[in-house]
């Protein structure tokens, strides 16, 4: 059988266009020195855990961002981007160059990104399948980096019925989310265990870390 036919038998679905996985772009090196990074911010601003809109229901994923601007949810504000951390009240920490200069380098946008959401996922935790609407820059690319454990990602596409192929990232993938692929519905099926390369720093514990960097505003003409 050809390679791409197996590939869908097994995916049901074909990845969408404008989707890049840059498989084990940052070495075992680069990916400590990322995680020294973010270790430090998550002491500026705390891991948080945030809330769906109107039921008030926690994610199992904890949060936190650096950048101008970072993602939040909670049961009376519902998704947004805010300038500050919703329980210390200060600005976020500042992007680490690295995070900006992989923006620079894979997207090509014309714009710095505003916000990198860090996500954390324990053993156990999941995404379920959902389409990153809050950032009025509709036709900026999204970049996620992802570090610790092995998690299986599944992509769809518009709309939340469409078939959905899964991909599964290890520590040091990048995966640019660009063109159609920027709209399409996805999520975290489940973490593996024990299978990061560089593990997570002791204080933020065991499991998988996710840094999206995002464009929320359109840049200025
Ligand atoms: C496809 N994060 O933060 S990263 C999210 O692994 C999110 O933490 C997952 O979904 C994670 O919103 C998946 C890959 C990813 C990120 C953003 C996307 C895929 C995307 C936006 C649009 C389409
Ligand atoms: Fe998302």
């Amino acid at each position: 059988m050809p390679h791409q036919a197996m590939e869908r038998r097994k995916n049901a679905a074909a990845t969408p266009p404008g989707l890049r996985l840059y498989r084990g772009l940052l070495g075992v090196t680069e990916q400590a020195r990322l995680l020294e990074e973010i270790a430090a911010i998550v002491r500026a601003a705390p891991l948080f855990t945030p809330r769906m809109p109107n039921t008030g229901r926690p994610f199992s994923v904890r949060m936190s961002n650096c950048g101008a601007l970072g993602w939040v949810s909670d049961r009376e504000g519902g998704y947004r981007y805010q300038p500050r951390h919703p329980r210390t009240g200060r600005p976020w920490p500042p992007m680490p160059q690295m995070l900006r200069r992989l923006w620079g380098e894979l997207t090509g946008y014309p714009a710095p990104p505003e916000a990198a959401l860090i996500n954390h996922y324990p053993p156990g935790a999941r995404m379920g399948l959902h389409v990153d609407a809050d950032e009025q820059a509709r036709d900026a690319p999204v970049l996620s980096i992802s570090l610790g454990d092995a998690a299986t990602f599944r992509i769809g596409g518009p709309r939340r019925r469409d078939p959905t192929a899964s991909v599964r990232l290890h520590g040091g993938d990048v995966l640019l989310l660009g063109g159609a692929a920027r709209h399409c519905h996805h999520g975290i099926d489940r973490i593996h265990p024990g299978t990061a390369a560089v593990p997570l720093p002791e204080e933020i514990g065991p499991g998988r870390l996710n840094i999206t960097l995002r464009r929320v505003t359109p840049p200025a003409q």
